[in-house]
């Protein structure tokens, strides 16, 4: 046994069989507004991903932005009153006022996307009924929320490289206990992404092995995992240079990808912060990859015609729990303005670099220890 098999997140069997063609549904006889081919749904099995292009209205993103406006004003705000900044920027629109604050705090940026209340405009996008009649063609007739959804302020790179997000696979991230559970990700950005300001890259058919590959942690000074480069051959069957899709799309258009494909994105070289949103899905009574701290909730159930949804539970700032979960300490509270962000993860692979994130929850990395 290699010192790796000892670590939590180390995958020992695959699951192939619920990431690949053979888990593709039974599809809808209907068609219902937002459906897509079915040559296109046996894409995001082989593939592993799927771009779905021109699919939002702007009047369905619009609310998001807005909704995203009201956080980083409230950050704004909050640092404004802590006396950490002079100036709350609010000439400045969604796209350039958050890299200002975080030039003049750094680690404004991390404020925003530690926030973790989810506003309406977001669930509305979740739960937008074009986009789960979409989601039916992939899960089957009943469509869960997961838990882990995000609003990532990419900023420029040069000034604000927590964004930077090295190749890796969700799975990394999430309890082992989901490594048999297809969590495919919805990936919205809110303006035209490009090469140049941090699109996302994915490589194709890394999910057919069903593997989950070693990671490492954090990579840089941020909170992020990155895979062991060296075993994604070996473990995936897949090439980080020959089988990479470099995916730049539209405003209006989606990716959706499954948990063990490895996806990054590019640095943001622009001036103007890459918005954008990751809502997740499941079904029903599988475990969520939140080590049960939060509950899926339903969207779309046969057995429930006239649902109304309770996102209730998606109101608790998930960050908090993660904090208590990876060193058995409560978070300090939002108004102490902490930067930093740590979770479970970071437990579950070498910690082959620290930093301050994992210094907040209590890790020594491997060759530091006494
Ligand atoms: O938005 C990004 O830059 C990375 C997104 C990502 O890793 C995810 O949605 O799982
Ligand atoms: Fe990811």
């Amino acid at each position: 046994m290699s010192h790796e098999d000892i670590y939590p997140g180390h995958c020992t069997k695959g699951h192939p069989e619920v990431f690949n063609i053979e888990a593709m549904p039974e599809q809808p006889t209907v068609t219902k507004p937002g459906h897509v081919s079915r040559a296109e749904i046996e894409r995001y099995f082989k593939q592993g991903y799927l771009v779905v292009e021109d699919f939002f209205l702007p009047e369905e993103l619009d609310p998001c932005l807005s909704a995203i406006e009201g956080v980083v004003d409230k950050v704004a705000s909050a640092l404004f009153r802590g006396g950490k900044i002079k100036d709350v920027h609010a000439d400045l629109n969604v796209f350039q006022r958050l890299t200002e604050l975080d030039k003049d705090f750094p680690g404004a940026l991390i404020l925003t996307h530690k926030d973790g209340v989810l506003p309406p405009a977001f669930a509305d996008l979740w739960a937008n009924p074009r986009l789960l009649n979409f989601m039916e063609q992939i899960l089957g007739p009943c469509v869960y929320a997961n838990p882990i959804w995000n609003v990532r302020p990419k900023g420029p790179s040069v000034v604000c490289p927590d964004g930077d997000i090295p190749w890796h696979q969700d799975a990394g991230y999430f309890d082992p206990a989901s490594y048999a559970t297809m969590i495919p990700v919805v990936w919205v950005p809110l303006l035209d992404t490009t090469t140049d300001n941090g699109c996302l890259q994915i490589v194709e058919g890394g999910h057919k092995n069903g593997m989950v590959c070693d990671h490492l942690n954090c990579f840089a000074n941020t909170w992020h995992i990155m895979m062991d480069e060296s075993k994604v051959e070996k473990t995936l069957g897949v090439n980080l240079e020959k089988n990479v899709k470099t995916l730049p799309i539209k405003k209006g258009s989606f990716i959706v990808f499954n948990n063990l494909v490895p996806h990054r994105s590019l640095p943001n070289k622009t001036n103007q912060i890459r918005w954008s949103l990751d809502l997740r899905y499941q079904k029903p009574g599988l475990p969520e990859g939140l080590y049960g701290e939060l509950p899926t909730i339903a969207l779309r159930d046969p057995a429930t015609p006239n649902l109304k949804v309770d996102w209730s539970p998606y109101t608790k700032i998930r960050h908090l729990h993660q904090h208590m979960m990876t060193c058995g300490k409560e978070a300090p509270p939002p108004e102490m303005l902490d930067t930093t962000l740590t979770g479970p993860w970071m437990k579950q692979w070498p910690l082959v670099h620290g930093n301050r994130h994992t210094e907040a929850a209590g890790l020594v990395p491997l060759g530091q220890r006494a």
